[in-house]
Protein backbone atom coordinates (compact mmCIF):
# COMPACT_ATOMS: atom_id res chain seq x y z
CA UNK A 1 0.00 0.00 0.00
CA UNK A 2 1.12 3.64 -1.28
CA UNK A 3 0.05 6.58 1.25
CA UNK A 4 0.58 10.24 -0.11
CA UNK A 5 -1.09 13.52 0.47
CA UNK A 6 -2.56 13.31 -3.36
CA UNK A 7 -3.42 10.50 -5.19
CA UNK A 8 -1.62 9.88 -8.37
CA UNK A 9 -4.94 11.04 -10.31
CA UNK A 10 -6.71 14.56 -10.03
CA UNK A 11 -10.12 14.35 -10.53
CA UNK A 12 -12.06 17.83 -11.34
CA UNK A 13 -15.12 19.62 -11.84
CA UNK A 14 -15.27 20.33 -15.83
CA UNK A 15 -16.83 23.36 -16.99
CA UNK A 16 -20.18 21.48 -17.60
CA UNK A 17 -20.07 20.53 -13.89
CA UNK A 18 -18.82 16.86 -15.04
CA UNK A 19 -16.09 15.25 -13.10
CA UNK A 20 -13.25 14.32 -15.12
CA UNK A 21 -9.55 12.51 -13.79
CA UNK A 22 -6.19 13.29 -15.28
CA UNK A 23 -2.74 11.49 -14.42
CA UNK A 24 -1.56 13.94 -11.73
CA UNK A 25 1.83 15.62 -11.95
CA UNK A 26 5.20 15.97 -9.64
CA UNK A 27 7.85 14.24 -8.64
CA UNK A 28 6.44 11.31 -6.38
CA UNK A 29 4.07 10.12 -9.32
CA UNK A 30 6.85 10.46 -11.72
CA UNK A 31 8.68 8.04 -9.77
CA UNK A 32 5.85 5.86 -8.31
CA UNK A 33 3.54 5.24 -11.42
CA UNK A 34 5.54 2.82 -13.51
CA UNK A 35 6.19 0.56 -10.28
CA UNK A 36 2.46 0.52 -8.81
CA UNK A 37 1.61 -0.41 -12.94
CA UNK A 38 3.95 -3.20 -12.37
CA UNK A 39 3.36 -4.50 -9.02
CA UNK A 40 -0.54 -3.53 -8.42
CA UNK A 41 -1.83 -2.61 -4.93
CA UNK A 42 -3.43 0.33 -3.36
CA UNK A 43 -3.13 3.87 -3.38
CA UNK A 44 -4.27 5.99 -0.56
CA UNK A 45 -4.62 9.86 -0.93
CA UNK A 46 -6.81 13.14 -1.54
CA UNK A 47 -8.18 12.49 -4.80
CA UNK A 48 -7.64 16.82 -5.29
CA UNK A 49 -11.43 17.69 -4.76
CA UNK A 50 -12.80 18.98 -1.68
CA UNK A 51 -15.59 16.28 0.00
CA UNK A 52 -16.77 13.69 -1.16
CA UNK A 53 -19.94 12.82 -3.58
CA UNK A 54 -21.38 9.87 -5.29
CA UNK A 55 -19.66 11.69 -8.73
CA UNK A 56 -16.08 11.93 -7.31
CA UNK A 57 -16.19 7.69 -6.63
CA UNK A 58 -17.96 7.26 -10.11
CA UNK A 59 -14.69 9.23 -11.35
CA UNK A 60 -12.39 7.38 -9.26
CA UNK A 61 -13.56 4.46 -10.41
CA UNK A 62 -13.13 5.41 -13.70
CA UNK A 63 -9.54 6.13 -13.20
CA UNK A 64 -8.58 3.08 -11.24
CA UNK A 65 -9.78 0.99 -14.41
CA UNK A 66 -6.95 2.78 -16.40
CA UNK A 67 -4.28 3.22 -13.60
CA UNK A 68 -4.18 -0.96 -13.02
CA UNK A 69 -4.39 -0.41 -9.17
CA UNK A 70 -6.61 0.45 -6.68
CA UNK A 71 -6.86 4.07 -5.59
CA UNK A 72 -8.15 4.60 -2.14
CA UNK A 73 -9.35 8.61 -1.43
CA UNK A 74 -8.70 10.26 1.25
CA UNK A 75 -12.00 13.04 1.21
CA UNK A 76 -10.82 16.40 2.77
CA UNK A 77 -12.71 19.62 3.36
CA UNK A 78 -11.67 22.80 1.59
CA UNK A 79 -10.98 23.94 5.39
CA UNK A 80 -9.10 20.80 6.28
CA UNK A 81 -7.42 21.48 2.82
CA UNK A 82 -6.33 24.68 4.18
CA UNK A 83 -5.28 24.10 7.39
CA UNK A 84 -3.64 20.22 6.70
CA UNK A 85 -1.67 21.58 2.77
CA UNK A 86 -1.56 25.00 2.58
CA UNK A 87 -1.36 25.48 6.42
CA UNK A 88 1.23 23.05 8.01
CA UNK A 89 2.53 21.60 5.22
CA UNK A 90 3.53 23.82 3.21
CA UNK A 91 3.70 27.07 5.67
CA UNK A 92 5.51 25.05 8.12
CA UNK A 93 6.82 22.17 7.36
CA UNK A 94 7.97 22.89 3.59
CA UNK A 95 10.51 26.11 4.30
CA UNK A 96 11.56 24.85 7.68
CA UNK A 97 12.92 21.53 5.87
CA UNK A 98 14.65 23.86 3.31
CA UNK A 99 16.42 25.67 5.58
CA UNK A 100 14.13 28.95 5.15
CA UNK A 101 12.87 29.00 8.19
CA UNK A 102 12.24 32.82 8.30
CA UNK A 103 9.02 32.06 5.87
CA UNK A 104 7.89 29.91 8.18
CA UNK A 105 4.29 30.41 10.07
CA UNK A 106 3.89 28.42 12.65
CA UNK A 107 0.39 29.15 13.44
CA UNK A 108 -0.93 26.36 16.48
CA UNK A 109 -3.90 25.87 14.44
CA UNK A 110 -2.12 24.55 11.48
CA UNK A 111 -0.54 22.04 13.28
CA UNK A 112 -4.12 20.83 15.36
CA UNK A 113 -5.52 20.65 11.60
CA UNK A 114 -2.20 18.53 10.18
CA UNK A 115 -2.62 15.87 13.00
CA UNK A 116 -6.72 15.56 12.68
CA UNK A 117 -6.04 15.15 8.81
CA UNK A 118 -2.85 12.37 9.27
CA UNK A 119 -6.08 10.56 12.04
CA UNK A 120 -8.01 10.51 8.90
CA UNK A 121 -5.29 9.10 6.58
CA UNK A 122 -4.79 6.55 9.03
CA UNK A 123 -8.95 6.07 9.31
CA UNK A 124 -8.30 4.96 5.37
CA UNK A 125 -5.37 2.92 5.38
CA UNK A 126 -7.00 0.86 8.18
CA UNK A 127 -9.80 0.78 5.98
CA UNK A 128 -8.17 -0.42 3.01
CA UNK A 129 -5.54 -2.80 4.69
CA UNK A 130 -5.51 -6.23 4.98
CA UNK A 131 -3.02 -8.59 7.89
CA UNK A 132 0.29 -8.60 6.01
CA UNK A 133 0.50 -5.46 3.76
CA UNK A 134 3.39 -3.40 3.78
CA UNK A 135 2.38 0.34 4.25
CA UNK A 136 4.50 2.55 2.54
CA UNK A 137 4.00 6.56 3.44
CA UNK A 138 5.52 8.99 1.88
CA UNK A 139 6.52 12.89 2.60
CA UNK A 140 5.89 15.66 4.97
CA UNK A 141 2.52 15.47 4.90
CA UNK A 142 2.32 12.52 6.51
CA UNK A 143 5.05 12.93 9.01
CA UNK A 144 2.35 11.74 12.03
CA UNK A 145 0.61 8.92 9.81
CA UNK A 146 3.19 6.31 11.97
CA UNK A 147 2.46 7.19 15.00
CA UNK A 148 -1.61 7.35 14.23
CA UNK A 149 -1.30 4.14 12.47
CA UNK A 150 0.10 2.75 15.73
CA UNK A 151 -2.51 4.35 18.20
CA UNK A 152 -5.18 2.75 16.14
CA UNK A 153 -3.39 -0.85 17.14
CA UNK A 154 -1.86 -1.59 13.50
CA UNK A 155 1.17 -3.17 14.07
CA UNK A 156 2.25 -4.30 10.40
CA UNK A 157 5.09 -3.08 8.82
CA UNK A 158 5.15 0.27 8.00
CA UNK A 159 8.10 2.24 6.10
CA UNK A 160 8.26 6.21 5.17
CA UNK A 161 10.33 7.75 2.68
CA UNK A 162 10.90 11.75 2.81
CA UNK A 163 11.14 13.10 -0.71
CA UNK A 164 12.39 16.59 0.67
CA UNK A 165 15.30 17.37 2.88
CA UNK A 166 15.81 16.81 6.53
CA UNK A 167 17.18 19.96 8.06
CA UNK A 168 20.32 20.45 10.59
CA UNK A 169 19.57 20.15 14.02
CA UNK A 170 19.62 23.97 14.42
CA UNK A 171 17.05 24.45 11.99
CA UNK A 172 14.73 21.55 13.27
CA UNK A 173 15.23 23.12 16.57
CA UNK A 174 13.15 25.84 15.49
CA UNK A 175 9.74 23.76 15.37
CA UNK A 176 7.41 24.32 18.39
CA UNK A 177 6.31 20.77 17.90
CA UNK A 178 9.73 18.76 17.91
CA UNK A 179 9.52 16.24 20.30
CA UNK A 180 6.39 15.36 18.83
CA UNK A 181 6.80 14.91 15.38
CA UNK A 182 10.60 13.17 16.37
CA UNK A 183 8.96 10.68 18.24
CA UNK A 184 6.05 9.72 15.59
CA UNK A 185 8.62 9.15 13.16
CA UNK A 186 9.51 6.69 15.14
CA UNK A 187 6.91 4.76 15.42
CA UNK A 188 7.94 3.60 11.78
CA UNK A 189 10.35 0.72 11.09
CA UNK A 190 11.96 1.79 8.11
CA UNK A 191 12.61 6.00 7.50
CA UNK A 192 14.69 6.81 4.39
CA UNK A 193 16.24 9.66 3.27
CA UNK A 194 17.27 11.13 -0.37
CA UNK A 195 20.84 11.65 0.62
CA UNK A 196 23.16 11.23 3.66
CA UNK A 197 23.00 14.49 4.29
CA UNK A 198 19.82 14.28 4.94
CA UNK A 199 20.34 11.01 7.64
CA UNK A 200 22.76 12.31 8.91
CA UNK A 201 20.50 16.02 10.17
CA UNK A 202 17.71 13.32 11.44
CA UNK A 203 20.42 11.34 13.45
CA UNK A 204 22.19 14.21 15.02
CA UNK A 205 17.97 15.48 15.51
CA UNK A 206 17.16 12.22 17.53
CA UNK A 207 20.80 12.09 19.28
CA UNK A 208 20.04 15.28 20.71
CA UNK A 209 16.12 15.80 21.15
CA UNK A 210 15.92 11.82 22.74
CA UNK A 211 18.70 11.04 24.71
CA UNK A 212 16.91 8.12 25.18
CA UNK A 213 17.52 6.69 21.79
CA UNK A 214 20.66 4.26 21.49
CA UNK A 215 22.42 3.40 17.62
CA UNK A 216 23.73 0.37 16.23
CA UNK A 217 25.11 -0.94 12.91
CA UNK A 218 26.90 2.34 12.06
CA UNK A 219 23.81 4.67 13.11
CA UNK A 220 21.88 2.88 10.89
CA UNK A 221 19.49 1.39 13.37
CA UNK A 222 18.07 3.64 16.33
CA UNK A 223 16.77 1.60 19.38
CA UNK A 224 13.74 3.74 21.10
CA UNK A 225 11.82 1.57 24.06
CA UNK A 226 11.46 -1.53 22.86
CA UNK A 227 11.33 -0.59 18.98
CA UNK A 228 14.43 -1.38 16.03
CA UNK A 229 14.06 1.67 13.54
CA UNK A 230 15.74 1.69 10.40
CA UNK A 231 17.19 4.53 9.08
CA UNK A 232 18.52 4.63 5.67
CA UNK A 233 19.28 6.70 2.87
CA UNK A 234 17.98 5.64 -0.63
CA UNK A 235 18.26 8.45 -3.87
CA UNK A 236 15.18 8.31 -5.69
CA UNK A 237 15.97 7.86 -9.94
CA UNK A 238 13.82 7.72 -12.67
CA UNK A 239 12.47 5.42 -15.53
CA UNK A 240 15.40 6.63 -17.43
CA UNK A 241 14.46 3.42 -20.21
CA UNK A 242 11.40 4.97 -20.87
CA UNK A 243 13.02 8.50 -20.94
CA UNK A 244 16.06 7.41 -23.52
CA UNK A 245 13.13 5.74 -25.65
CA UNK A 246 11.29 8.97 -26.03
CA UNK A 247 13.86 11.36 -26.30
CA UNK A 248 14.93 9.09 -29.69
CA UNK A 249 11.28 9.04 -30.76
CA UNK A 250 10.46 11.10 -34.19
CA UNK A 251 8.06 13.21 -32.49
CA UNK A 252 11.05 14.13 -30.04
CA UNK A 253 13.79 14.58 -32.59
CA UNK A 254 11.30 16.83 -34.80
CA UNK A 255 10.15 18.82 -32.55
CA UNK A 256 13.83 19.49 -30.34
CA UNK A 257 15.18 20.69 -34.28
CA UNK A 258 12.06 23.39 -34.29
CA UNK A 259 13.30 24.49 -30.80
CA UNK A 260 16.88 25.12 -32.24
CA UNK A 261 15.36 26.77 -35.50
CA UNK A 262 13.28 28.50 -33.32
CA UNK A 263 16.08 30.10 -31.65
CA UNK A 264 18.23 30.36 -34.42
CA UNK A 265 20.40 27.27 -33.66
CA UNK A 266 22.00 29.51 -30.64
CA UNK A 267 23.05 27.98 -27.75
CA UNK A 268 20.28 26.66 -25.62
CA UNK A 269 19.99 27.28 -22.22
CA UNK A 270 17.37 25.72 -20.31
CA UNK A 271 15.87 25.88 -17.02
CA UNK A 272 12.48 23.69 -15.77
CA UNK A 273 10.63 24.35 -12.83
CA UNK A 274 7.79 24.09 -10.38
CA UNK A 275 6.94 27.59 -9.59
CA UNK A 276 8.69 27.52 -6.22
CA UNK A 277 10.94 29.64 -4.07
CA UNK A 278 13.27 26.65 -3.43
CA UNK A 279 14.04 26.08 -7.27
CA UNK A 280 16.45 29.37 -7.04
CA UNK A 281 14.69 30.59 -10.42
CA UNK A 282 15.35 34.47 -9.58
CA UNK A 283 19.04 33.80 -8.28
CA UNK A 284 19.38 31.76 -11.78
CA UNK A 285 18.06 34.53 -13.75
CA UNK A 286 20.36 37.21 -11.68
CA UNK A 287 23.52 34.72 -12.84
CA UNK A 288 22.75 34.49 -16.47
CA UNK A 289 22.16 38.36 -16.64
CA UNK A 290 25.82 38.23 -14.61
CA UNK A 291 27.32 35.91 -17.46
CA UNK A 292 25.65 38.23 -20.03
CA UNK A 293 27.55 41.29 -18.56
CA UNK A 294 30.90 39.70 -17.85
CA UNK A 295 31.25 37.97 -21.02
CA UNK A 296 29.95 40.18 -23.65
CA UNK A 297 30.74 37.38 -26.21
CA UNK A 298 28.24 35.27 -24.65
CA UNK A 299 25.71 38.23 -26.23
CA UNK A 300 23.72 37.00 -29.16
CA UNK A 301 25.25 33.32 -28.68
CA UNK A 302 23.07 31.97 -25.71
CA UNK A 303 19.51 31.81 -25.16
CA UNK A 304 17.66 30.73 -21.87
CA UNK A 305 14.25 28.67 -22.14
CA UNK A 306 12.81 29.33 -18.78
CA UNK A 307 9.79 26.57 -18.05
CA UNK A 308 8.29 27.38 -14.73
CA UNK A 309 5.53 24.83 -14.04
CA UNK A 310 2.19 27.03 -12.10
CA UNK A 311 2.06 25.68 -8.57
CA UNK A 312 0.57 25.87 -5.07
CA UNK A 313 -0.72 29.49 -6.34
CA UNK A 314 -3.14 30.02 -3.26
CA UNK A 315 0.23 31.28 -1.52
CA UNK A 316 1.03 34.02 -1.62
CA UNK A 317 4.47 33.77 -1.10
CA UNK A 318 4.13 31.74 -4.35
CA UNK A 319 2.53 34.87 -6.31
CA UNK A 320 4.95 37.03 -5.24
CA UNK A 321 7.70 34.69 -6.56
CA UNK A 322 6.31 34.27 -10.18
CA UNK A 323 5.41 38.15 -9.94
CA UNK A 324 9.45 38.70 -9.24
CA UNK A 325 10.46 36.24 -11.73
CA UNK A 326 8.23 37.96 -14.38
CA UNK A 327 9.96 41.43 -13.55
CA UNK A 328 13.64 39.99 -13.88
CA UNK A 329 12.65 38.66 -17.21
CA UNK A 330 11.44 41.74 -18.19
CA UNK A 331 14.49 43.66 -17.16
CA UNK A 332 16.88 41.19 -18.42
CA UNK A 333 15.33 41.37 -22.00
CA UNK A 334 14.56 45.15 -21.86
CA UNK A 335 18.21 45.47 -21.00
CA UNK A 336 19.92 42.94 -23.98
CA UNK A 337 17.31 42.25 -26.73
CA UNK A 338 18.51 43.20 -29.93
CA UNK A 339 15.15 44.55 -31.73
CA UNK A 340 14.15 42.26 -34.75
CA UNK A 341 16.92 39.47 -33.73
CA UNK A 342 17.85 38.12 -30.11
CA UNK A 343 16.01 37.54 -27.32
CA UNK A 344 17.78 36.50 -24.49
CA UNK A 345 15.13 34.62 -22.19
CA UNK A 346 12.08 32.97 -23.71
CA UNK A 347 9.75 32.38 -20.73
CA UNK A 348 7.33 29.62 -20.68
CA UNK A 349 4.48 29.55 -17.80
CA UNK A 350 2.61 26.18 -18.25
CA UNK A 351 2.81 22.68 -17.54
CA UNK A 352 4.44 20.64 -20.76
CA UNK A 353 3.36 17.46 -21.88
CA UNK A 354 5.80 14.97 -21.67
CA UNK A 355 7.17 14.52 -25.28
CA UNK A 356 7.00 18.18 -25.38
CA UNK A 357 9.20 18.52 -22.00
CA UNK A 358 11.40 15.62 -23.59
CA UNK A 359 12.23 17.70 -26.44
CA UNK A 360 13.14 20.66 -24.25
CA UNK A 361 15.30 17.94 -22.58
CA UNK A 362 16.78 17.24 -26.08
CA UNK A 363 17.12 20.16 -27.57
CA UNK A 364 19.23 21.88 -24.71
CA UNK A 365 22.88 22.01 -24.97
CA UNK A 366 22.97 23.45 -21.00
CA UNK A 367 20.63 23.12 -18.66
CA UNK A 368 20.50 24.92 -15.35
CA UNK A 369 19.22 22.92 -12.29
CA UNK A 370 20.02 25.66 -9.60
CA UNK A 371 18.03 24.74 -6.37
CA UNK A 372 18.73 26.42 -3.51
CA UNK A 373 17.69 23.39 -1.36
CA UNK A 374 16.21 20.02 -3.18
CA UNK A 375 15.90 16.46 -1.72
CA UNK A 376 16.93 14.91 -5.07
CA UNK A 377 16.13 16.80 -8.32
CA UNK A 378 14.17 14.25 -10.85
CA UNK A 379 14.94 17.73 -13.71
CA UNK A 380 18.52 17.11 -13.74
CA UNK A 381 18.52 13.59 -14.18
CA UNK A 382 15.54 13.75 -16.86
CA UNK A 383 18.08 16.23 -18.34
CA UNK A 384 20.65 13.19 -18.02
CA UNK A 385 18.35 10.73 -19.88
CA UNK A 386 17.09 12.58 -22.65
CA UNK A 387 20.41 13.81 -23.79
CA UNK A 388 20.53 11.06 -25.77
CA UNK A 389 23.42 12.07 -28.40
CA UNK A 390 25.59 13.61 -24.51
CA UNK A 391 25.88 16.86 -26.00
CA UNK A 392 24.39 18.46 -23.31
CA UNK A 393 26.20 20.16 -20.20
CA UNK A 394 24.32 20.13 -16.44
CA UNK A 395 24.92 22.95 -14.27
CA UNK A 396 23.68 21.59 -11.18
CA UNK A 397 23.54 23.46 -7.45
CA UNK A 398 25.39 21.42 -5.05
CA UNK A 399 22.22 21.52 -2.60
CA UNK A 400 20.56 19.59 -4.86
CA UNK A 401 20.54 15.90 -3.52
CA UNK A 402 21.30 14.68 -7.00
CA UNK A 403 24.96 16.43 -6.88
CA UNK A 404 26.26 13.46 -4.72
CA UNK A 405 25.32 11.26 -7.42
CA UNK A 406 26.43 13.62 -10.43
CA UNK A 407 28.51 15.80 -9.47
CA UNK A 408 31.89 14.12 -11.47
CA UNK A 409 29.82 14.88 -14.69
CA UNK A 410 28.14 18.13 -13.84
CA UNK A 411 29.31 21.72 -13.06
CA UNK A 412 28.35 21.93 -9.63
CA UNK A 413 27.56 25.68 -8.53
CA UNK A 414 26.48 27.60 -5.47
CA UNK A 415 23.45 29.14 -6.33
CA UNK A 416 23.69 32.24 -4.40
CA UNK A 417 27.42 32.57 -5.63
CA UNK A 418 26.33 34.70 -8.86
CA UNK A 419 29.81 35.37 -10.29
CA UNK A 420 30.83 31.84 -9.62
CA UNK A 421 27.58 30.45 -11.63
CA UNK A 422 28.20 33.15 -14.24
CA UNK A 423 31.24 31.89 -15.10
CA UNK A 424 30.25 28.09 -15.05
CA UNK A 425 27.44 29.19 -17.64
CA UNK A 426 30.43 30.72 -19.86
CA UNK A 427 32.47 27.42 -19.22
CA UNK A 428 29.74 25.15 -19.98
CA UNK A 429 29.28 27.49 -23.69
CA UNK A 430 33.07 27.07 -24.29
CA UNK A 431 33.06 23.19 -23.03
CA UNK A 432 34.50 21.38 -26.26
CA UNK A 433 32.43 18.40 -27.25
CA UNK A 434 35.47 15.21 -26.17
CA UNK A 435 34.71 16.82 -22.73
CA UNK A 436 30.56 17.02 -23.01
CA UNK A 437 30.23 13.77 -23.68
CA UNK A 438 32.27 12.61 -21.06
CA UNK A 439 30.89 14.04 -18.42
CA UNK A 440 27.44 13.28 -19.89
CA UNK A 441 28.27 9.54 -20.70
CA UNK A 442 29.17 9.26 -16.54
CA UNK A 443 25.90 11.04 -15.62
CA UNK A 444 23.72 8.58 -17.72
CA UNK A 445 25.28 6.05 -16.94
CA UNK A 446 24.25 6.78 -12.92
CA UNK A 447 21.04 7.75 -14.00
CA UNK A 448 20.04 4.45 -16.21
CA UNK A 449 21.89 2.44 -13.28
CA UNK A 450 19.79 3.52 -9.89
CA UNK A 451 17.01 4.43 -11.95
CA UNK A 452 13.04 4.31 -10.10
CA UNK A 453 12.86 0.71 -10.04
CA UNK A 454 15.75 0.25 -8.41
CA UNK A 455 15.16 2.97 -5.46
CA UNK A 456 11.56 0.99 -5.23
CA UNK A 457 13.86 -2.18 -4.70
CA UNK A 458 16.19 -1.13 -2.14
CA UNK A 459 13.63 0.35 -0.02
CA UNK A 460 11.54 -2.50 -0.48
CA UNK A 461 15.18 -4.82 0.53
CA UNK A 462 15.88 -3.15 3.43
CA UNK A 463 12.37 -2.94 4.92
CA UNK A 464 12.55 -6.64 4.59
CA UNK A 465 16.38 -7.39 5.60
CA UNK A 466 16.33 -10.09 8.34
CA UNK A 467 20.04 -9.87 8.35
CA UNK A 468 20.77 -6.37 9.93
CA UNK A 469 24.05 -6.42 8.82
CA UNK A 470 23.86 -6.90 5.46
CA UNK A 471 21.32 -3.70 5.53
CA UNK A 472 22.18 -2.09 1.97
CA UNK A 473 23.75 0.51 3.04
CA UNK A 474 27.55 1.56 2.39
CA UNK A 475 29.79 0.29 4.13
CA UNK A 476 32.64 2.98 4.66
CA UNK A 477 29.96 5.18 6.58
CA UNK A 478 31.25 8.27 7.78
CA UNK A 479 29.21 10.94 8.69
CA UNK A 480 30.48 13.71 6.53
CA UNK A 481 29.49 15.12 2.66
CA UNK A 482 32.88 14.28 1.52
CA UNK A 483 32.01 10.43 1.86
CA UNK A 484 28.47 10.94 0.47
CA UNK A 485 29.94 12.18 -2.55
CA UNK A 486 32.54 9.47 -2.00
CA UNK A 487 30.06 6.58 -1.61
CA UNK A 488 27.77 7.42 -5.05
CA UNK A 489 30.92 8.46 -7.22
CA UNK A 490 32.35 5.00 -6.79
CA UNK A 491 28.83 3.59 -7.26
CA UNK A 492 29.67 5.19 -10.48
CA UNK A 493 32.10 2.43 -11.52
P1 LIG B 1 9.42 18.31 -6.87
O1 LIG B 1 9.70 19.44 -5.95
O2 LIG B 1 8.13 18.34 -7.57
O3 LIG B 1 9.58 16.90 -6.16
P2 LIG B 1 11.42 17.55 -9.01
O4 LIG B 1 12.22 16.44 -8.45
O5 LIG B 1 12.22 18.50 -9.80
O6 LIG B 1 10.67 18.42 -7.94
O7 LIG B 1 10.29 16.93 -9.93
C1 LIG B 1 9.51 17.75 -10.77
C2 LIG B 1 8.78 16.87 -11.78
O8 LIG B 1 7.85 17.68 -12.49
C3 LIG B 1 9.73 16.27 -12.80
O9 LIG B 1 9.45 14.91 -12.96
C4 LIG B 1 9.44 17.02 -14.08
O10 LIG B 1 9.46 16.24 -15.24
C5 LIG B 1 8.04 17.54 -13.87
N1 LIG B 1 7.97 18.85 -14.56
C6 LIG B 1 8.78 19.87 -14.34
N2 LIG B 1 8.49 20.88 -15.19
C7 LIG B 1 7.47 20.47 -15.94
C8 LIG B 1 6.70 21.07 -17.00
N3 LIG B 1 6.90 22.33 -17.44
N4 LIG B 1 5.72 20.36 -17.52
C9 LIG B 1 5.48 19.12 -17.08
N5 LIG B 1 6.16 18.50 -16.11
C10 LIG B 1 7.14 19.18 -15.54
C11 LIG B 1 9.85 16.43 -4.81
C12 LIG B 1 11.14 16.96 -4.16
C13 LIG B 1 12.33 16.68 -5.07
C14 LIG B 1 12.41 15.18 -5.37
C15 LIG B 1 11.07 14.66 -5.85
C16 LIG B 1 11.06 13.14 -5.97
O11 LIG B 1 11.04 18.36 -3.90
O12 LIG B 1 13.54 17.11 -4.47
O13 LIG B 1 13.36 14.96 -6.39
O14 LIG B 1 10.01 15.01 -4.95
O15 LIG B 1 11.47 12.54 -4.79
Amino acid sequence: MVVSNRLPFVISRAADGTLVSRPGSGGLVTALLPVLRDRGGVWVGWPGIADRDGDVDAALATATGKAGYQLAPVALSAQEQAGFYYGFSNEVLWPLFHDLHSLCIFDPEFWRVYCEVNRKYAQVVLENTHGDDFVWVHDYQLLMLGSELRHAGLDTPLGFFLHIPFPPLDIYLKLPWRFTLLRALLEFDLIGFQTLRDQRNFTDCVRTLLPEAGFTHRGQMVQIGDRQVRVGCFPIGIDAAAFERQAHSEQVAADAAALHAQVNHRELLLGVDRLDYTKGIPLRLEAFRTALRKYPDLQERVTLIQVVVPSRDDIPQYRDLKIRIEQLVGEINGEFTRPGGWVPIHYVYRALDRLKLIAYYRAAQIALVTPLKDGMNLVAKEFCASSVKRTGVLILSEFAGAAAQLQHGALLVNPYDLDGTADAIHRACLLPAAERRRRMGLMRRNVRRQDVFRWVNRFLEAAFAHDLDAFPLPDDYVPSAEAEHAYWSTELD
